[in-house]
């Protein structure tokens, strides 16, 4: 047993508005399984290798509910990570914001309570990069006696999108944080624990879909993925989006999506195609570091018809295809419906402008690193690099200890530059550490501007994801925010509500949520890497004035620090 194996929190998928919450209470329906997080041995490219699983199962286990249902899952032994969690931030998991891990030979019992979720979400680990083999899909259907906002679909399944490591996914990461430099890509991507065709030894595994002609499916899509935002299609067939991350969309045509890590898509397929063999392919649109290699799994029809020698190949969109990037991202909008109407904040208590960056740090004891310049590779929001706390905040916050966080996240740049100058000049490299955080008074009304930037000459397209909270993506473009002339294009009439959002690669975007939902939330770059490199930050929402809009007390069990 490495070390590393004893220590494990779980994010289990957060998002809520108080007021729908108590709509959910009166038809709860709260049940409770049992998991295991554990070892197990699997091959992929011609090789076997232990991972960390949860109930032997790679990807995990799905978990299945109900609109306004709560689950408690209790996990023994070793844990995992994102649900809104209604004033619930003691089960949100992220790992010294919210909880300390659960140690080897311990449980600790995670209550996932949904409000106005449907859909997909998932789960997973949140501790180093053990999210990588933990994760697993997590169902909402509507309500009992609600229906869809599309015709019920003839079948569901679900893709999740995965990362395979032929070394050791800790010691990958364990060894670009002591060395400084970029931690190994990735050997394969995988569709559902495969990675497919194109890859050695691989092709007995490859995962298939039967489909009936006439048929109309719906693909409940996760990335999964550890650094890179995809590009998937299914050759020959059109995708239509019907949702994102627990909530509805205006149907969107394509015959590709973008879907980056954090976030979730449901899609359907109609079989209305000849009958035949199909990939379905994905592979990375392009970041600094990244794992060009594409992943695949198979559609055939049912029936009697000649099988091809080889399924049909789509033609996915260049690794560097921006265009179809943004193209794809502001088409989504929206779907109000009765149990989850609309309702975009039109006034901003507080406005943030928030610079995302890849930075250095000195290396440390005077000793040289493998990063830029021999220094080590850092990642920030607004210049400063997310320390961790020796307690988790939630509880140093919750019983008032002081001196784990200050609250002086700052609004705005501290230095302001041309962010997106391409190539950079000037050297903004620089980060201070720090575990500084911001408090938003209950029912607050938050916009937040994040702002790529090009230091290092190393933009990316940034997947920001907020805990807690699902939030209004209103606007973005390239080049630099402009305060007096971006706002006017705003889209405040059907933005896209979701929990994670990809920053254009040196550009910005907006989003706007109401803190109605107190607690402890980590707000951080869902590329692992980055994250892994400080670019976080927690924001703590106040307890309202009643006991129903305030958190809710801690369970009797909390896992304990040291
Ligand atoms: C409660 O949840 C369980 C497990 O998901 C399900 O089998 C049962 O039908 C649900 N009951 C109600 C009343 O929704
Ligand atoms: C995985 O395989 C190795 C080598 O055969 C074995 O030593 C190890 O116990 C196996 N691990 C598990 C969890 O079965
Ligand atoms: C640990 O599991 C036991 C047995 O299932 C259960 O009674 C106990 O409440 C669990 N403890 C925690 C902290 O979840
Ligand atoms: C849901 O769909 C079923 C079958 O199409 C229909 O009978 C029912 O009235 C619908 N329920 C609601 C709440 O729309
Ligand atoms: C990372 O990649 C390098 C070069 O291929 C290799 O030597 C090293 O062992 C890898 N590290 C791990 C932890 O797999
Ligand atoms: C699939 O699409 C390609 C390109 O659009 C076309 O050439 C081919 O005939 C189609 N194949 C089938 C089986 O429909
Ligand atoms: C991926 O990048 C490597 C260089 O890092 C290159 O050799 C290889 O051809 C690329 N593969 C694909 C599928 O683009
Ligand atoms: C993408 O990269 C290729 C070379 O790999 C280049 O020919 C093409 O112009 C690039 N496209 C864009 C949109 O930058
Ligand atoms: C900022 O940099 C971009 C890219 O290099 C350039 O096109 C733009 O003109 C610059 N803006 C200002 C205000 O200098
Ligand atoms: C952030 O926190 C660090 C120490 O944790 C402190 O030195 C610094 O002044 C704080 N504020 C900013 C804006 O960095
Ligand atoms: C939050 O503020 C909105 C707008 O002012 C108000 O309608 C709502 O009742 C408030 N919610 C709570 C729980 O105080
Ligand atoms: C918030 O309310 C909870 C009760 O639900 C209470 O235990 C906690 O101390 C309150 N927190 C603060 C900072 O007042
Ligand atoms: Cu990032």
């Amino acid at each position: 047993m490495g070390c590393y194996k004893s220590s494990l929190v779980l994010e289990l998928l957060s998002i809520l508005l108080i007021q729908v919450f108590f709509v959910s209470l009166a038809s709860k329906n709260v049940s409770v399984i049992d998991w295991v997080i554990k070892e197990a041995n699997y091959t992929r490219l011609c090789s076997t290798k232990e991972i960390l699983t949860v109930n032997g199962l790679f990807p995990g286990p799905a978990l299945h509910l109900h609109a306004g249902d709560t689950l408690k899952v209790n996990v023994h032994n070793e844990g995992t990570h994102g649900v809104k969690q209604p004033r619930n931030p003691w089960s949100d998991g992220p790992e010294y914001v919210t909880q300390c891990p659960i140690k080897a030979g311990k449980n600790f019992t995670y209550e996932i309570i949904l409000s106005n979720e449907v859909g997909t979400l998932w789960w997973h680990a949140h501790s180093d990069w053990s999210r990588a083999t933990v994760h697993g899909p997590l169902i909402v259907y509507p309500k009992v006696g609600s229906n869809y906002t599309f015709r019920k679909p003839d079948g569901e399944i679900p893709i999740i999108l995965g990362s395979w490591y032929k070394g050791d996914v800790m010691e990958i990461i364990t060894e670009a944080l002591s060395g400084g430099g970029e931690p190994n890509k990735s050997d394969a991507l995988t569709i559902n624990g495969q990675p497919g065709d194109l890859y050695n030894c691989s092709k007995p595994g490859t995962f298939k879909m039967v489909f009936d002609h006439g048929k109309t499916y719906l693909l409940r899509i996760i990335n999964a993925i550890m650094n890179e935002e995809m590009f998937l299609m299914v050759a020959n067939h059109t995708l239509t989006l019907v949702g994102t991350d627990g909530a509805y969309v205006k149907p969107v045509e394509s015959s590709y999506i973008v879907i980056t890590p954090g976030q979730t898509m449901d899609v359907l397929i109609t079989a209305d195609q000849s009958p035949n063999h199909y990939y379905m392919a994905a592979r990375a649109y392009y970041g600094v570091v990244y794992d060009n290699t594409t992943t695949t799994a198979i559609v055939k029809y049912s029936g009697k018809y000649s099988a091809p020698s080889s399924p049909i190949m789509p033609s996915l969109p260049d690794y560097n295809d921006t265009d179809a990037v943004t193209s794809f991202t502001n088409k989504l909008r929206f779907l109000e419906t009765k149990d989850h109407p609309i309702d975009v904040p039109k006034n901003v208590d507080r406005r943030f402008i928030i610079t995302i960056a890849l930075n250095t740090v000195a290396c440390p004891d005077g000793s040289t690193c493998v990063g830029p310049d021999g220094d080590k590779m850092a990642a920030s929001l607004n210049n400063i690099s997310f320390n961790h706390p020796e307690m988790d905040i939630l509880q140093a916050y919750y019983l008032g200890k002081e001196g784990y966080f200050t609250t002086d996240f700052p609004t705005t740049p501290l230095h302001v530059y041309n962010f997106t100058m391409d190539p950079m000049l000037g050297d903004y490299v620089t980060t201070t550490q720090g575990t500084n955080v911001t408090v938003l008074e209950f029912n607050s009304t938050v916009e937040i501007v994040f702002q790529g930037t090009n230091v290092l000459n190393a933009s990316e397209n940034h997947p920001m994801h907020l805990h807690g909270y699902s939030f209004y993506f209103v606007g973005s473009d390239f080049g630099n925010y402009s305060i007096k002339d971006d706002p006017k294009k705003y889209n405040l009439v059907d933005p896209p509500e979701v929990n994670t959002i990809g920053v254009p690669k040196n550009g910005w975007a907006a989003i706007r949520f109401r803190a109605d939902n107190p607690g402890v939330w980590f707000m951080h770059c869902h590329l692992e890497r980055h994250s892994s490199w400080g670019m976080g930050t927690v924001f703590i929402v106040k307890n309202g004035t009643t006991s129903s809009t305030s958190m809710r007390r801690p369970p009797h069990y909390l896992n304990p620090c040291t």
